[in-house]
């Protein structure tokens, strides 16, 4: 793991996270935003946690089979730490420093709701966490995408038709009720970095909100290039 700090020099493209509850659309708008900024001229990569290193991805079968909640909320944490270091060395800083736009769905956040707020860790400990993993770099814009949550356990189920939910979509109605709070804090707490999108519309229309944000954020993208603006 990195020491805090090493990371302050990056010479880079832009970090963007989606956030947000089981079927709110985030690998969906993940892949528009994408296709609309490789039209503005920029170079993309689109990533996820966890995984998106080869190493993290091995983690990620183990989290989702269930392994980590059998360890114990602060073990299953550290296994999303661990992945989460391997995937900022391997993937996210190299690419800003090469001067791509990075799309993450899912990053600290992601911990902060599920495994904070719900699993009840330790913020201190989460704190500690954070620093050792991704030291100063944090998203320089985060869109939370916000869905009710009957809408979002409906798409979801839909989407996997007759095959087993995985260890969170297994959780109850309240505990998603729970992450959808959490998420409202997460945006309160940093209304510089997080802009909640209202995520219960078409698709289309989430991703004319989500590319407006975008638009807003960084006025530096050259959206001349860009067919079929919303
Ligand atoms: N987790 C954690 O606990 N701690 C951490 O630090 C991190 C993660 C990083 C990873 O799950 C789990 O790990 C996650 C939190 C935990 N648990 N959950 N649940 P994942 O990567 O397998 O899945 P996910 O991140 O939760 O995403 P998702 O459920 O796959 O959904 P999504 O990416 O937000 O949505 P989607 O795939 O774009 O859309 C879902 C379906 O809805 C699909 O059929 C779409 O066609 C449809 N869809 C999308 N948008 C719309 C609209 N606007 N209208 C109608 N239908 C739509």
């Amino acid at each position: 793991m990195a020491a805090a700090g090493a990371r302050d020099d990056l010479a880079r493209g832009r970090f963007i996270t989606f956030e947000g509850g089981e079927g709110s659309g985030k690998s969906t708008q993940i892949r528009m935003l994408a296709e609309r900024l490789d039209g503005a001229g920029l170079s993309t990569m689109v990533t996820r946690e966890p995984g998106g290193s080869p190493g993290a991805e091995i983690i990620r079968h183990l989290l989702l089979s269930g392994m980590g909640r059998l360890l114990g909320a602060e073990a299953e944490t550290l296994l999303f730490a661990a992945a989460r270091d391997d995937h900022v060395h391997a993937v996210i800083e190299p690419a800003l420093r090469q001067g791509s736009w990075v799309l993450c769905d899912r990053f600290f956040d992601s911990t902060r709701a599920y495994q904070g707020r719900l699993g009840k860790v330790d913020p201190a400990l989460l704190d500690a966490m954070q620093r050792v993993t991704i030291g100063d770099l944090k998203p320089d814009l985060t869109l939370i995408l916000d869905v009710p949550v009957d809408v979002g356990m409906r798409r979801a189920a839909a989407r996997r038709g007759g095959g087993a939910p995985d260890r969170f979509e297994a959780e109850d109605v309240q505990f998603h009720e729970g992450l959808r709070d959490a998420y409202r804090q997460i945006a309160a707490a940093e209304p510089q970095r997080c802009i909640v999108i209202d995520a219960n519309a078409p698709v289309g229309m989430v991703a004319a909100k989500v590319w407006r944000a975008v638009r807003d954020r960084f006025p530096e993208v050259d959206v001349s290039r860009v067919a079929n603006l919303a």
